[in-house]
Protein backbone atom coordinates (compact mmCIF):
# COMPACT_ATOMS: atom_id res chain seq x y z
CA UNK A 1 0.00 0.00 0.00
CA UNK A 2 1.54 3.13 -0.89
CA UNK A 3 -1.00 6.06 0.06
CA UNK A 4 0.12 8.59 2.62
CA UNK A 5 -3.19 10.64 2.57
CA UNK A 6 -6.14 8.04 2.14
CA UNK A 7 -9.59 9.41 2.12
CA UNK A 8 -11.01 6.41 4.24
CA UNK A 9 -9.79 3.26 5.59
CA UNK A 10 -12.47 0.14 6.26
CA UNK A 11 -11.55 -2.90 7.83
CA UNK A 12 -13.68 -5.47 5.41
CA UNK A 13 -14.16 -9.44 4.86
CA UNK A 14 -14.51 -9.08 1.09
CA UNK A 15 -14.54 -12.30 0.27
CA UNK A 16 -16.06 -14.10 3.70
CA UNK A 17 -13.04 -16.49 4.36
CA UNK A 18 -13.03 -15.12 8.18
CA UNK A 19 -9.37 -12.90 7.02
CA UNK A 20 -10.08 -9.39 6.93
CA UNK A 21 -9.16 -7.07 3.64
CA UNK A 22 -8.22 -3.69 3.88
CA UNK A 23 -10.18 -0.85 1.72
CA UNK A 24 -9.09 2.60 1.09
CA UNK A 25 -10.48 5.22 -0.86
CA UNK A 26 -8.14 7.62 -2.49
CA UNK A 27 -8.79 10.54 -4.74
CA UNK A 28 -11.27 9.07 -7.81
CA UNK A 29 -10.48 5.69 -6.85
CA UNK A 30 -10.70 2.37 -4.76
CA UNK A 31 -8.84 -0.29 -3.66
CA UNK A 32 -8.90 -3.34 -1.51
CA UNK A 33 -5.94 -5.04 -0.09
CA UNK A 34 -5.72 -8.58 0.96
CA UNK A 35 -2.50 -9.73 3.35
CA UNK A 36 -0.63 -12.73 2.19
CA UNK A 37 1.08 -14.83 4.94
CA UNK A 38 3.63 -15.98 3.23
CA UNK A 39 5.14 -13.24 1.50
CA UNK A 40 4.50 -10.46 4.46
CA UNK A 41 2.61 -8.05 1.82
CA UNK A 42 -0.27 -6.79 0.95
CA UNK A 43 -1.77 -7.01 -3.07
CA UNK A 44 -4.49 -5.59 -4.47
CA UNK A 45 -7.30 -8.40 -5.26
CA UNK A 46 -10.05 -4.87 -6.58
CA UNK A 47 -9.25 -1.81 -7.93
CA UNK A 48 -11.97 0.64 -9.17
CA UNK A 49 -12.04 4.18 -10.80
CA UNK A 50 -15.92 4.39 -10.37
CA UNK A 51 -16.98 2.84 -6.58
CA UNK A 52 -16.12 2.99 -3.91
CA UNK A 53 -14.03 6.41 -4.42
CA UNK A 54 -12.58 9.16 -2.13
CA UNK A 55 -15.34 11.67 -2.61
CA UNK A 56 -18.29 8.87 -1.34
CA UNK A 57 -19.10 8.48 2.46
CA UNK A 58 -18.38 4.75 2.69
CA UNK A 59 -20.17 2.71 5.19
CA UNK A 60 -19.72 -1.20 5.38
CA UNK A 61 -21.84 -4.31 6.37
CA UNK A 62 -22.93 -7.37 5.09
CA UNK A 63 -25.99 -6.73 4.16
CA UNK A 64 -27.26 -9.94 2.85
CA UNK A 65 -25.96 -12.21 5.01
CA UNK A 66 -23.59 -14.20 2.22
CA UNK A 67 -20.76 -13.73 4.74
CA UNK A 68 -19.21 -11.21 2.17
CA UNK A 69 -18.92 -7.08 3.45
CA UNK A 70 -20.63 -5.41 1.55
CA UNK A 71 -20.04 -1.96 0.37
CA UNK A 72 -22.47 1.47 1.10
CA UNK A 73 -21.83 5.07 -0.08
CA UNK A 74 -23.17 8.01 0.24
CA UNK A 75 -22.32 10.91 -2.76
CA UNK A 76 -25.43 13.03 -3.61
CA UNK A 77 -27.58 9.89 -2.97
CA UNK A 78 -27.14 6.21 -1.33
CA UNK A 79 -25.33 3.24 -3.72
CA UNK A 80 -25.29 0.08 -2.21
CA UNK A 81 -23.10 -2.56 -4.08
CA UNK A 82 -22.78 -6.49 -2.90
CA UNK A 83 -19.21 -8.19 -2.70
CA UNK A 84 -19.01 -10.84 -5.15
CA UNK A 85 -16.04 -12.21 -3.20
CA UNK A 86 -14.11 -10.89 -6.04
CA UNK A 87 -15.64 -7.72 -7.20
CA UNK A 88 -18.53 -5.64 -6.54
CA1 LIG B 1 -11.32 -12.14 3.61
CA1 LIG C 1 -22.69 -9.70 1.74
Amino acid sequence: MSFSVPNDVKIIDFDGDGRKEVLITSGGNGYIYQYDALTQQFSTIYTSTTFPTGSDRIFTGDFNGDGKTDILAYNNGWSLKFSTGTGL
